[in-house]
């Protein structure tokens, strides 16, 4: 049997063809006809590129419907897609590019000149340009994906893949400020499809509103697969656009968000429960849902929002029921077909309602982080669970809480920023003698990055050079959205630094 996700995917694709599959904002329609004849030529020309199985093609682009057909051919011609968010930096991207040595590299028409540089210097065959449909200017010329790869012979088969084959390999950032890759295979990504196609209750005539990015799990995986595997119609923003959002939710059955998005249609006012009438599922996740933002949502629409957890190494772990109690607050019971434990400080597992970390198990975890086998061997257990890194615990009745994480991390806004990548950058800056980058509650991004830098002595920093310091090296979102600076750090009696305590003191800054 061929393990390959695409064999599945298309399987389930109306025998109507002609359906919609893809509809853009700007009214643009694609229908499963369309979409499985871009797939077919773009892996058609991914293997006329020399690129064989278990090669890697990074693409770093913007959200169209031409970068999902992009991914679909990496899945049928059997290569390695490599996801990379579009706000990623030059220092950023170079690091991804060396350590996994793609084959073909696809950019957007701005990062232009430091691609080229880049591709010379990791010496990778092929970089073609992938622009958003709005910019027809650069759908042109040698070096235009969509020109070139659009008039490919379709390939027309579907290349043989086993279960543990890779499908995709997603770059997490590190508590050591170190990115590792994380290889997904064809059995993490189907398992983790079927499971919620099903758990989620999908049916005929269900229209997502696809309006995540599609560099992630969630919105690439969780969102695309559920659609795909339905043979349903996707609404497909290029981003959250809370406007937009509101004027086609009433045509829309089902919603994937993370918590900021619930935030900004709430704070719409025009954002009402008829504008929710055909709604049949709001699902949050990729970071914490507030209580009030949960309570204030079902006040004012009716509709319970239903909260699941997920990682980009596991897929989706927990979920609230489709047909049960969705309790708000937590992130509801392990899937079907995934094992999860609390352990204690020495691993032995807890009982019921005590806190530790949780650990998974199941066809959803990936094998390993790409070429790290020590990291390999930390993350998972003698037995086969990997360590999330996350603290919880487990009811009595099966349902989960996230309570904390025992990595140094900030989700704001759904993307998971690190710290020590940031402090490593504010430590380089003249005058600084020792930073501290923590999270900080933010009523639209749930947490926001902010920085404590410790002066050198007789060294006055300034917000504007500290972050022009360090613009450019970040993607955006990383970047402090306020620096304070202070005279030293609190300390324990270990003499390590008290980011608690710093939270605690500058909790108020952005509420
Ligand atoms: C944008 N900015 C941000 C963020 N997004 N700052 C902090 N946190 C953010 N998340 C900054 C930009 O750099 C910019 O700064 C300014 O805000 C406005 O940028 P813009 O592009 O207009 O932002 P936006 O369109 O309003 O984006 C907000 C957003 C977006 C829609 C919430 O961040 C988003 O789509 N988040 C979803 C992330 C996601 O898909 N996560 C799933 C990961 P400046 O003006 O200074 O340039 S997968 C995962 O976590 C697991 C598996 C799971 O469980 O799902
Ligand atoms: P990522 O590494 O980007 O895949 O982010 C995964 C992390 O996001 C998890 O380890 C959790 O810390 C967090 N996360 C995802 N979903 C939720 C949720 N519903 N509630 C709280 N944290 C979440």
């Amino acid at each position: 049997m061929n393990a390959n996700l695409y064999a599945l995917l298309q399987s389930r694709f109306c025998l109507n063809r002609s359906q919609t599959a893809l509809e853009t904002a700007s009214g643009s329609i694609y229908s499963y006809a369309m979409l499985e004849d871009m797939t077919a030529r773009y892996a058609g020309f991914i293997s006329a590129l020399g690129v064989v199985p278990g090669d890697r093609i990074a693409v770093q682009v913007e959200k169209s419907p031409e970068a999902l057909f992009l991914y679909l051919a990496c899945l049928q011609s059997g290569a390695v897609f490599l996801p990379l968010n579009s706000a990623y930096q030059e220092v950023e991207v170079d690091y991804f590019l060396g350590d996994a040595t793609p084959k073909v590299v696809l950019h957007q028409p701005k990062s232009d000149s430091w691609m080229r540089a880049l591709c010379g210097k990791h010496q990778i065959a092929h970089r073609y340009m992938l622009s958003d449909d709005s910019d027809t200017e650069n759908q042109q010329g040698r070096h235009s994906w969509h020109e070139n790869a659009s008039k490919a012979s379709p390939m027309l088969e579907i290349v043989h893949r086993d279960h543990d084959d890779l499908a995709a390999i997603l770059y997490t950032s590190g508590t050591t400020g170190r990115s590792k890759g994380a290889m997904i295979t064809h059995k993490n990504l189907a398992s983790n499809a079927l499971t919620l196609h099903a758990y989620w209750g999908f049916k005929p005539g269900d229209i997502l509103l696809h309006a995540l990015p599609i560099f992630h799990v969630h919105g690439l995986f969780v969102a695309c697969h559920t659609a795909l595997l339905n043979a349903s119609k996707m609404i497909f923003h290029s981003k959250f656009d809370v406007k937009q959002a509101i004027e086609v939710l009433p045509r829309a059955t089902v919603f994937m968000g993370v918590p900021t998005m619930y935030v900004r249609l709430l704070s719409d006012a025009t954002f009402a429960k008829e504008t929710c009438a055909n709604m049949r599922l709001f699902v949050s996740g990729s970071a914490p849902l507030l209580a009030e933002t949960f309570h204030a949502f079902l006040e004012r629409t009716g509709h319970v929002i239903l909260e699941r957890y997920g990682m980009t190494e596991t897929g989706m772990i927990t979920s609230n029921p489709l047909g049960g109690d969705r309790r708000g607050g937590t992130v509801g019971l392990p899937l079907p077909g995934v094992a999860l434990r609390v352990v204690d400080d020495d691993g032995r597992a807890c009982v019921a309602g005590d806190i530790g970390g949780l650990q998974v198990k199941g066809d959803n975890v990936l094998p390993g982080y790409w070429q790290m086998p020590d990291k390999n061997k930390e993350e998972f257990t003698n037995d086969g669970y990997f360590k999330t890194g996350d603290i919880g615990k487990i009811d009595v009745d099966g349902y989960v809480t996230i309570v904390g994480r025992a990595r140094d991390l900030v989700i704001s806004g759904g993307y998971n920023v690190y710290p020590k990548e940031i402090e490593m950058l504010l430590d380089e800056i003249v005058g600084v003698a020792e930073s501290a980058v923590i999270g900080l509650p933010h009523a639209d991004f749930g947490e926001a990055v902010a920085a404590v830098l410790v002066r050198k002595p007789g060294a006055t920093l300034a917000e504007p050079d500290i972050l022009a310091a360090i613009k450019g090296k970040l993607a955006a979102f990383k970047l402090p959205k306020r620096i304070f600076v202070v005279d030293d750090l609190p300390r324990n009696a270990m003499g390590k630094v008290q980011k608690n305590e710093l939270r605690k003191r500058y909790a108020d800054t952005f509420r």
